[in-house]
């Protein structure tokens, strides 16, 4: 998007500035007929004239300029504002009550830890926007309603704790124990964690731009239960807070369009335009408001431009010329904060003094007034307004663009300054002024240590905030996992993998596939697949599963599809359960997280199966990835095609052979480089059982191949060993010979693992086994939980990891190879008995068959046999001249590049 097209020279204003010729009593007629209109016919008649006179104007040659935007005013009307159903004064009170709290709570956490931050900055400037949605909008999630889902901005979590304090559903302790939760009795996340809170936040918002996408898709996915028949349809609503510098994060804006095209009337953004991000202004030489208006109104949201507060509204009205609102439009965002921090003498003579009509106007007001005339933001009716008409609208998304003032209420410790973010600490004056400001009944000596603030139990301000949330169906933020868990152990499900596929030959995708179409016919958890792809289903072989199951379109199929003669036509369908999300990983993985976490926000045990191009998974969203962990999300992420050699021919940017390395960080998460198909199906299930039957908060990375090979039966009871990470595949054949060694395969690359066993065996006499390691990160967390138990616990029987184990009787030299980073098994050979070499796929992938990439990366059976050759011969085992033979034997060139640098 060229952000020269949004730039203040854009706004209305310069497209109503009045040109050379016109006269201003000509302007004047023409307001004041589109006025009587409006007074006799209303406000459709009025737009439906000034459609025809756009349109009549085209066909008249006037070359009109387009513009997306409105005036810098309102888009609600004084007089269409419906009554303020609240007690404005209580409401007023308790907003104040919990401004101080939230503000204490960061002053206070950094006296006591010196820079352990918080802000205070952002919860000031939307506390009106909270305080409007808890007491008449956000509904809780009870038995009889599923409620509304909120995500609140990240940074204005202390206002979110310090309402929870007035509620009583967190102690002072806690809240003394803001950013210090490893403090006894606990403490407060700094931001929205359902991790660290899982009793208390739903949705991580503070990593910017993932709420906005994850809003739009959780709110097509509540869609989605409802056209399945998963949930009953109701108008519950997905609220999604964000702040104007957020909006700058390309995730941000990046789905607005699915949502408009989804008709997601569910669906509520509210951006805090306090104009101000961490450095400075957000447009210091544009207007960010008249952008987003232009960037949603453009992808066909209903935008409303909640702007001036109420003390406005009798100025506006004396301007029968339209000149203020002219005005209005005319400031770059750099002056209007200037504006804020200036005195009303300021705002009269800078603002207002453009034109004498414009001081007339605002002539009766003193200074003080001027300089007090509130934004729309703060203005609880202007708010309230915006809301209802927010959740009344259909057809459509909302987005609600709200003007706030950075650190309202701060005065000189920083309101509407560009240190404003940063302000952690007040002196003793600022918060006897902030205390006075708001009506905190503390005197100068209390104040000044700035205690919590908690009326009596049965004030009138807690009675009537513990009312209006009764009203509303309970509190929130409030998770609670309300899914009944799985019961059926699905054996028989499974089953059939675990007998190979007698000699045909698949690749483990496929397998997987084959699972995926089972699973979808079972009695229980059929329904709860959600299978869920980025326009990749042909690329892994699902296509079958469009006719079979259908594509979710919240429109059915309103076309005939070119290939309806066919047997796997594309079937859309307004039950359709494959979630076909186009190329949008972001997406897709946003589904996912909705999906996976069902079965706490629904009480809906949802299973997502995330199927994608494994390069482009954590590589491109795993922050996405971590926002899903930290929600304890539930389901399957399906590496497809991955392995830097297996995936042949696509080349550099497609090739992966790091995921398993970047899967490492994400702590609850389960990965899995598979081999064979019994294996997939031993981890599907045990995954199944483990999140869905037992509840645990996990989730699993599997990675699965394109390669066609002959999956043999399970080896007998091996299923621990796939689960723990590793197991022995095939014991050598030929035990009694001296040469020993142990072989470690994962993948694709086991076989090349199994043909190295046999040419070490048939050419070299060495007797090999060979080992499937299922899961590098399974085997590197047990070996550090072990190292750490015994540390901890010097008097304990000392503790033996699992690798250890397994190698304790396993005779010879070690070489592990994998698709991906040598670094995998490098990090368990510390558990090993014995020296390892380990071969990996370090560098740029390349266009090219699986033959050539595996020379090109020396992962293949021949670059196995000569590492083990070489091993045995460090050992004084066998000759040089042994290794001299197999090189060239094996017609391995040892000029050739080095693939991590080349
Ligand atoms: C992805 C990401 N990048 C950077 C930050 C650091 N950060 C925290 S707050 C902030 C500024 C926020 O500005 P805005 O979105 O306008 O919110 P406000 O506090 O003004 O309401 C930044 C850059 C972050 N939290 N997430
Ligand atoms: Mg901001």
């Amino acid at each position: 998007m060229d952000n020269e097209t949004y730039t203040h020279t854009d706004s209305p204003s310069d497209v109503i500035s009045v040109p050379h010729g016109l006269e201003d009593t000509q302007i004047q007629e023409w307001l004041e007929s589109l006025d009587s209109v409006l007074e006799s016919s209303g406000p459709e008649v009025a737009a439906e004239i000034l459609e025809r006179l756009r349109a009549h104007a085209t066909v008249a040659g006037i070359d009109l300029p387009f513009s997306a935007n409105t005036p810098y005013a309102n888009t609600i009307p004084a007089r269409l504002e419906p009554l303020f159903p609240g007690d404005q004064q209580l409401e007023r009170r308790i907003k104040s009550l919990i401004r101080w709290n939230a503000l204490a709570m960061v002053v206070r956490a950094n006296r006591v830890e010196h820079n352990i931050g918080g802000h205070i900055s952002t919860y000031a400037s939307a506390a009106t926007l909270y305080e409007v949605g808890f007491n008449h909008f956000f509904r809780g999630r009870s038995e009889e309603f599923e409620g509304d889902t909120v995500y609140f901005q990240g940074h204005a979590a202390p206002g979110m704790y310090a309402r929870a304090f007035l509620e009583g559903r967190i102690s002072p302790q806690k809240l003394e124990n803001f950013r210090r939760e490893l403090k006894t009795g606990g403490g407060l996340s700094s931001y929205p964690h359902p991790w660290l809170m899982p009793d208390f936040w739903e949705y991580p918002t503070v990593s910017m731009g993932l709420s906005p996408l994850m809003a739009i898709y959780q709110a097509r996915f509540n869609r989605y239960l409802e056209d399945r028949g998963l949930k009953p349809v109701t108008d519950a609503k997905v609220w999604a807070f964000l702040g104007d510098g957020e909006t700058d994060e390309p995730e941000s804006l990046g789905a607005i369009t699915l949502a408009s095209r989804e008709k997601l009337d569910n669906l509520i953004f509210v951006v805090n335009c306090n104009l101000q991000r961490l450095d400075g202004p957000v447009r210091g030489n544009g207007q960010i408001i008249q952008e987003l208006e232009s960037a949603f109104r453009g992808a066909r949201w209903n935008v409303i431009k909640v702007l001036w507060g109420s003390e406005w509204d009798p100025i506006l009205e004396r301007d029968t010329e339209g000149l203020l609102v002219k005005r209005m439009g005319e400031l770059v965002d750099g002056e209007y904060q200037k504006l804020v921090v200036s005195s009303g003498a300021y705002v009269r003579e800078h603002f207002f003094g453009s034109d004498p009509r414009l001081l007339a106007l605002v002539e009766p007001l003193p200074d003080e007034a001027l300089r007090r005339l509130r934004l729309g933001g703060h203005d609880p009716r202007k708010v309230y307004a915006a809301y209802k008409a927010a959740v009344e609208h259909r057809g459509g998304p909302t987005v609600i663009l709200a003007r706030t003032i950075k650190g309202y209420g701060l005065g000189e410790a920083g309101e509407g300054k560009n240190v404003t973010h940063q302000q952690k600490k007040l002196n003793e004056d600022e918060l006897k002024e902030f205390r006075s400001r708001f009506g905190i009944p503390l005197n100068d000596n209390d104040c000044v240590e700035v205690p919590f603030y908690r009326p009596a139990e049965d004030s009138i301000e807690l009675q009537y905030l513990r009312t209006r949330r009764e009203a509303l169906g309970g509190y929130t933020p409030k998770r609670s996992v309300r899914s009944k868990p799985l019961v059926a152990d699905h054996d028989e499900l499974f089953r059939e993998f675990f007998d190979g596929s007698e000699g045909r030959e698949v690749s483990t995708t496929m397998a997987f596939v084959g699972m995926l179409r089972k699973m979808l016919k079972d009695p229980e958890i059929g329904k709860l697949v959600v299978p869920i792809v980025p326009d990749e289903a042909r690329t892994f072989g699902m296509e079958s599963l469009f006719r079979t199951v259908g594509i979710y379109s919240s429109v059915g199929q309103k076309y005939e599809p070119v290939d309806v003669n066919t047997l796997l036509y594309y079937k859309e369908a307004k039950d359709g359960q494959i979630l076909e999300e186009g190329i949008t990983e972001a997406g897709s993985m946003a589904s996912f997280i909705a999906a996976g976490s069902a079965y706490a926000t629904h009480g809906i045990n949802t299973i997502p199966f995330f199927i994608y191009y494994s390069m482009f998974g954590f590589q491109r969203i795993a922050d996405f990835i971590w926002a899903a962990a930290d929600m304890r999300t539930r389901g399957f992420l399906l590496g497809g095609t991955s392995g830097r050699t297996t995936l042949s021919g696509e080349g550099l940017q497609h090739q992966d052979g790091n995921s398993h390395v970047l899967a490492l960080s994400v702590p609850n998460l389960y990965a899995y480089d598979p081999a064979f198909a019994y294996e997939i199906a031993v981890i599907l299930q045990d995954g199944i059982r483990r999140m869905y039957k037992d509840g645990e908060s996990i989730f699993y990375y599997i990675t699965v191949m394109n390669e066609p090979y002959a999956m043999p039966a399970m080896p007998g009871d091996v299923k621990d060993g796939i689960l723990k990470g590793m197991y022995r595949y095939r014991k050598a054949t030929n035990p009694k010979s001296k040469l020993r060694a142990q072989l470690f395969g994962s993948g694709a690359i086991l076989n090349e693992v199994l043909r190295a066993q046999e040419i070490l065996e048939t050419k070299y006499g060495v007797a090999a086994d060979v080992w499937s390691v299922t899961s590098y990160k399974a085997l590197y967390n047990d070996g550090n939980e072990v190292e750490r138990l015994n540390r901890l616990h010097p008097g304990d029987k000392p503790r033996v990891p699992y690798v250890s184990q397994c190698l304790a009787d396993a005779p010879g030299v070690l070489v592990a190879a994998s698709d991906y980073l040598k670094t995998l098994p490098n990090m368990i050979s510390k558990w090993m008995p014995r020296r390892l070499a380990s071969l990996g796929t370090d560098g740029f992938g390349r266009s090219e068959g699986r033959a050539s990439l595996r020379d090109f990366f020396e992962v293949d059976s021949r670059f196995i046999t000569l590492a083990t050759l070489h091993e045995l011969h460090s050992d004084g085992k066998i000759e040089k001249s042994v290794i001299d033979r197999a090189i060239k034997d094996l017609g391995i060139n040892t000029e050739k590049p080095n693939p991590v640098i080349s």
